[in-house]
This record gives C-alpha cells, structure tokens and sequence, in this order.
C-alpha cells in the first residue's frame, strides 16, 4: 500500500513565511529556509510554497525563495501562487521546483492546464483547487484570488475536467477550514477522490494526527498542513508517529 505523504505548506510573502486564517489577517511565521530545512530534517515528504504576495514587488523575491529553499532540501518541491502561463511555470521550475500548481489562472484560461501539461509533463502539473462549502445548492464552488472571488462553478466537477486536460495532481484546499485547525472537509475529500483517479492532496483545517488519518480515510493520497507545523506545536515526526499508530502508512 502506498504511504501517505506528509506536506508542509510554506505561505510566502515578500521572503517570509505567512500564516492567516481563511486566506486573510496574514502574520509573520518564519524564514522558508529555515522552516523547510527543519521540516525535511523531521522527516516532511515534500514541502509545497505558495507565494501569496498580494504585489508585484512582495513578487519579485518569489523565484529567489524558491532557489534558496531548494538549496537547502531534497524532498519533492511544489511551487504555486500567481502563476499564469508556460513561462512562469518554467521560471519557477528553473529556480528548483519539482512541481508547479495553477489556481486562479487557471479558472480563467483552462487551456493553460493542458499546456503546463504538454509542456512540462503532467508529474510537474498540479491543478490547486480552493474550495467553498455551498449550503444553498448543496456542493462546492470555486474561490479564486485568495479567497476574495466566489465562483458559480462547482469545484468537483472543475477537478475532473482538470484530470482530463492533463493534470498530475489535485491540491484541494477547503477555504472554509483554512487555518482553523477544526480539521479537513472530509464530504468535500470524499467528493473529490471518488471522482478522479489523480491523487488528491487535502488541504485547510488540520491541528491533529487525528485529522490527517480522517483525511487520508475520506481518500487524501497526501495531507499538507501549514498552521500546526508553523507554530510548532506539532513536529512533523512526532505527527508521522501517531499517525503510524493509527495505522495510516507513512515513511518513517
Ligand atoms: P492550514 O493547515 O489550515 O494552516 O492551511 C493549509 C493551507 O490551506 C494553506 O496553507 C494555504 O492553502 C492557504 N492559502 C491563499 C492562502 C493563504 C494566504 C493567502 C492566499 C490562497 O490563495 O490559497
């Protein structure tokens, strides 16, 4: 059986580590190299940066952050936030990245799916859906731009058409769990794995093993976590521990 993959989530602005709760109220939390390096030191899969800057110029430094973080590892880089075509795909990918993700852009142009996908392989395309429970009409719809725009698009059936455009991965983030440590949205997990084969990342919400083994049983292939392994009050050891006596397989 395939192990779980544990996965920090750095979210980057202007060269530091940032942390909020639903994508607002951003706080400081860190240096990315540092924090990178003790996670892959504690034993993370892969790390995942998000450059969340909101300008152009907390942009600039995205790439460099990227060059230093992957100077300092060797696990699996994921990079996102503000990429919008083939050409920031591979300035990200030349600075060190393994993998890129596209949220917003890609809502806007699908096409650009199928390009990173041609381009640079599926294995390097991750689609990063941010999702919204919809009571009304009972289903999920998309957020884009941080959280700020809300979507008439339900955000399973954007996972499947990104499976058939080409995407190697799925990163769903709850928008509504996001850094409220009340754990994943496992109906929004169970609703998006039992309709793609891609391997699903579940994302927002986590502040105990107990909520990435209930992830991984709703059908995560991999869990990332930002808040809890920011503010340290869970190493990513001591997590892989717990969740090997829950009987979740991870790679200790
Ligand atoms: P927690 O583990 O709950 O802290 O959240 C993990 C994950 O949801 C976040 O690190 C990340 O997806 C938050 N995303 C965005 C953002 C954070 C700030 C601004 C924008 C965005 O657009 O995804």
């Amino acid at each position: 059986m395939k192990s779980t993959r544990i996965i920090p989530c750095l979210d980057v602005r202007g060269g530091r580590v940032v942390k909020g709760v639903r994508f607002q109220n951003l706080r400081d939390a860190g240096c990315p190299v540092e924090q990178a390096t003790r996670y892959e030191r504690d034993g993370a899969d892969e790390i995942v940066i998000l450059d969340v800057s909101a300008t152009t110029e907390e942009r600039a430094t995205a790439a460099e952050t990227v060059a230093s973080v992957r100077a300092g590892i060797s696990i699996p880089l994921t990079v996102g936030g503000g990429v919008k075509s083939p050409a920031d795909a591979e300035r990200l990918l030349g600075a060190g990245a393994d993998k890129v993700s596209v949220n917003t852009a890609a809502v806007e142009d699908p096409g650009l799916i199928d390009q990173l996908a041609s381009r640079f392989g599926s294995q390097c395309t991750i689609l990063a859906i941010d999702a919204a429970r919809d009571d009304e009409t009972d289903r999920w719809v998309v957020v884009t731009r941080s959280g700020t725009n809300r979507l008439d698009m339900d955000a399973v059936e954007w996972a499947r058409e990104a499976e058939r455009r080409g995407a190697g991965e799925i990163l769903l983030t709850s928008w509504d769990r996001d850094g409220t440590r009340s754990g994943y949205d496992l109906a929004l997990l169970e609703a998006v794995s039992s309709v793609v084969r891609l391997p699903v990342i579940a994302s927002g919400g986590a502040n105990e093993a107990s909520h990435l083994a209930d992830a991984v049983s709703a059908g995560a292939d991999a869990v990332l976590a930002a808040s809890i392994f920011h503010d340290a009050d869970h190493t990513v050891a001591a997590i892989k521990q717990e969740l090997a006596e829950l009987n979740v397989e991870v790679r200790l």
